[in-house]
């Protein structure tokens, strides 16, 4: 759309959406479904969020795309067919295309439009939305679906200006194809994406340098082509399957909760229980070995040895093995990984494990890498040094209230919410999976329907009451950040230097940020909530 002719425009809306991924789709779904006029506004040139801008090779995603799904309409759910049991970025990307065709949502999203600014006016009850063509739209609500993931952590080592070769982040991979055929290539990252895309580069690469600070705990993937009769059966209990996921703590069915400790078995029955959860693949299958691995760091150590053991087997180099094996966290604490052979690549003689855990990459050249005293010489360089997580989109965006209060000086120290949805002081202004929400560490398509319908829900219950503006209360805040903290202290989470405590981000202050209680306990408390008049919220 040219942003001159939508100058002239009067761009005024019930309801701006920030963020074009399955939050913003559904979001733009449900509220427009209740009479309300949207727009979307999204900083790319497409829809996806994740899955567009995420096009490196190997991505893919790591909860079953049976359950990685909306649940909100029958017809998409029975309509759509996943090709693999994990499907493939390029799969997620043209499910998203899908879903926007079904329910027609495209012609409500403005592409190629940064939101910079908000702020917000008491006596108009309204927020002024500006973004970087200079288009101004005000609108009665907004909502934040821009991404827990969605602010790439760049590179800024010391050089990089000088390095001669292309380089490239995972997080913002460009969408024609990279051919690292014959090329000599250095990989910055060992996470999720640096681990997926790892395999798939070494099969060009003449030769692959993977760069690790932290060596990260993965297991194997097993993806493999859907079964026709296993989706036969999923479709037909849909429903009921999507409903008995509500219950769960991660929000995903068919993964009976654990009811043992790790110390309750002998050590022949532990193992045995840990070879079937490796065996049958899936994180959540293998962290549901017993009840206690998140909680317990005897019983967990028991599950990351037994991880590092299969790591020993696996490579065959011992030094090059040792390296690879995770001891500066309890597995699980840091988001546990799916691979497809990520440890088996390095007896391949042209990939090689650089150690960087102890003084870091000192600076890039030309040519390559230094770390240590080697320059290591690449011709591509991958940067899978994840995002400012959390809360890096929402801060990027300069919100202030009508006190002239910015949201990132109140986030100074950490974010602070009340159910990981909205911020006091902050009237109207909605986050979809939130910090101090589970979002993250569950099946994140229902905890976007959860939160979208909880706020279509809200904005129509205000509508029948005449209330033009909801504040949550400072004190639920309060009660509500200290609950999140005191849950996570209860577990072995805050021994992980992750992007859940923005450990991956210098500078940023160390609070753990998601809800680590269960996705079933936060949907009690929503429910009880709202039952409650929505207890703890301030309407006007
Ligand atoms: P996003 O998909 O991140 O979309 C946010 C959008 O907002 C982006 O398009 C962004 O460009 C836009 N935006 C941000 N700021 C602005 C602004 N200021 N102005 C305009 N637009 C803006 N979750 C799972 O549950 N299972 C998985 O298997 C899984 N795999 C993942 C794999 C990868 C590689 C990554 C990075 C994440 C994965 N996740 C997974 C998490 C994933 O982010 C969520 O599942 C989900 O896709 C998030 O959707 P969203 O719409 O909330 O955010
Ligand atoms: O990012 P990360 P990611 N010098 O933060 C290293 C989801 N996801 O993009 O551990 C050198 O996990 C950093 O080292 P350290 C999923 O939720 C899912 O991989 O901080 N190295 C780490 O190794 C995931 O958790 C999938 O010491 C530096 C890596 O970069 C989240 O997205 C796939 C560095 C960053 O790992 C983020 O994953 C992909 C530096 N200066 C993503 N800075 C699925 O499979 C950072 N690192 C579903």
């Amino acid at each position: 759309m040219n942003s001159e002719k939508l100058k002239k425009i009067d761009h005024k809306y019930d309801v701006i959406v920030v963020g074009a991924g399955f939050a913003g789709l559904y979001a733009l779904h449900r509220l427009r479904g209740e009479g309300l006029k949207v727009k979307v506004i999204e900083k790319g040139s497409d829809l996806g969020g994740t899955w567009y801008w995420n096009k490196y090779p190997g991505c893919r995603c790591d909860v079953e795309s049976l359950e990685y799904s909306f649940s909100f309409c029958e017809d998409l759910q029975q309509e759509w067919e996943w090709p693999e049991k994990y499907s493939a970025q390029n799969d997620i990307l043209n499910y998203a295309n899908f879903v926007a065709k079904k329910f027609d949502l495209r012609k409500d999203i403005l592409f190629d439009t940064k939101v910079m600014a908000a702020s917000f006016t008491e006596t108009e009850n309204t927020w002024k939305i500006e973004t970087d063509s200079g288009c101004i739209f005000q609108c009665n609500f907004c909502v934040l679906a821009s991404g827990n993931l969605s602010e790439p952590q760049m590179p800024n080592f010391a050089g990089l200006e000088s390095f001669e070769g292309n380089w490239y982040h995972t997080g913002l991979w460009p969408i024609n194809k990279v051919d690292f055929s014959g090329r000599r290539v250095g990989l910055i990252g060992t996470g999720s994406s640096g681990i997926q895309t790892a395999p798939e580069v070494a099969k060009q690469a003449s030769e692959l340098f993977v760069f690790q600070r932290t060596a990260n705990f993965s297991l194997p993937g097993r993806n493999h082509d859907s079964d026709p009769d296993t989706v036969k059966i999923h479709k037909s209990q849909y429903r009921q399957r999507r409903i008995a996921a509500l219950e769960t703590p991660f929000g995903i069915g068919g993964y009976p909760p654990p009811t043992q400790s790790a110390l309750e078995v002998t050590d022949e029955e532990r193992d045995r229980i840990f070879e079937e959860k490796w065996q049958e693949g899936g994180t959540i299958s293998f962290l549901y070995s017993f009840n206690d691995l998140l909680t317990n760091k005897e019983s967990n150590e028991f599950a990351s040895e037994f991880v590092r053991q299969k790591i020993r087997e696996k490579v065959h180099d011992t030094e090059t093995a040792e390296l690879l094996c995770p001891t500066t966290h309890p597995i699980g604490t840091k988001r546990l990984v799916l691979d497809n052979g990520y440890y088996e690549i390095f007896n391949q003689p042209h990939v090689n494990l650089v150690d960087i855990s102890k003084n870091g990459i000192s600076n890039i050249t030309k040519n390559g890498v230094v770390a240590g005293s080697t320059e290591y010489k690449v011709d591509a360089l991958i940067f899978a040094m994840g995002f400012d997580a959390m809360t890096g989109s929402i801060n990027n965006i300069n919100i202030c209230n009508h006190k002239g209060e910015y949201l990132s000086d109140k986030w100074k120290y950490g974010p602070l919410t009340y159910l990981g949805l909205m911020t006091a002081g902050f009237p109207n202004i909605f986050f979809v999976t939130g910090p101090q929400s589970p979002g993250v560490k569950s099946q994140m398509i229902l905890s976007i329907e959860q939160h979208v319908d909880w706020i279509a829900d809200c904005i129509k219950y205000m509508e029948s009451n005449g209330n033009k503006m909801i504040n949550p209360l400072k004190k639920s805040e309060e009660l509500w950040v200290k609950h999140v903290t005191d849950v996570a202290n209860d577990t072995l989470y805050p021994m992980g230097n992750s992007w859940y405590q923005g450990a991956n981000i210098k500078g940023k202050t160390r609070v753990f940020m998601p809800y680590v209680g269960g996705f079933q306990k936060y949907r009690a408390k929503l429910n009880a909530v709202v039952s409650a008049r929505y207890e703890g919220f301030d309407f006007n």
